[in-house]
């Protein structure tokens, strides 16, 4: 299932396109993940407010999506490019990689949602396995 030069060209084409909004897809990913899957609120428990739409929601959204793109930026070896970012979510925050897979589930539907005619099948697919590798290179420091 790995990411074929074709699939590596979509996803940063599509990319380009959504970055005009990219902070509002993050806030609305991130939000969207808090009230969809409870269960990953405990992470942010410290926070006041995880409301959809509040001000530590929105600045984490931006966040990740900030992590995603820095993904992009290292498509060719996310074992290896993202893993500082590994050790941090394993050692340091011990996120449970499940959720990355929750977190993905949401940017995906929250692209479709901001993006209705350029979220073709196409650009799905290749997506959907880009994050899939994010997140698996993101676990790769729990083993
Ligand atoms: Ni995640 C912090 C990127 C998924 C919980 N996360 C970060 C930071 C980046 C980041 C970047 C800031 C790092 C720093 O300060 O140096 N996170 C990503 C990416 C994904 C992801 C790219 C997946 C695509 N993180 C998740 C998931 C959870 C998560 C699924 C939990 C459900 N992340 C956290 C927490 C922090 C965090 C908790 C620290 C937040 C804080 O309090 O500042």
């Amino acid at each position: 299932m790995s990411l074929t030069a074709k699939d590596k060209e979509t996803v940063k084409a599509f990319w380009a396109t959504i970055a005009p909004k990219s902070d509002q897809i993050g806030a609305d990913a991130f939000g969207r993940m808090l009230t969809v899957y409870p269960q990953t609120k405990t992470y942010f428990s410290h926070w006041k407010d995880l409301s959809p739409g509040s001000a530590p929601v929105k600045k984490h959204g931006k966040t990740v999506m900030t992590g995603v793109g820095e993904a992009i930026s290292k498509i060719d070896d996310l074992t290896n490019g993202l893993l500082t970012l590994s050790e941090l979510h394993a050692f340091q925050l011990r996120i449970d990689p499940a959720n990355f897979k929750i977190l993905s589930h949401n940017l995906l539907v929250v692209l479709a949602i901001h993006f209705p005619n350029e979220f073709t099948p196409e650009v799905h697919v290749s997506v959907d396995k880009f994050l899939a590798a994010v997140a698996l290179a993101l676990s790769e420091k729990y083993r």
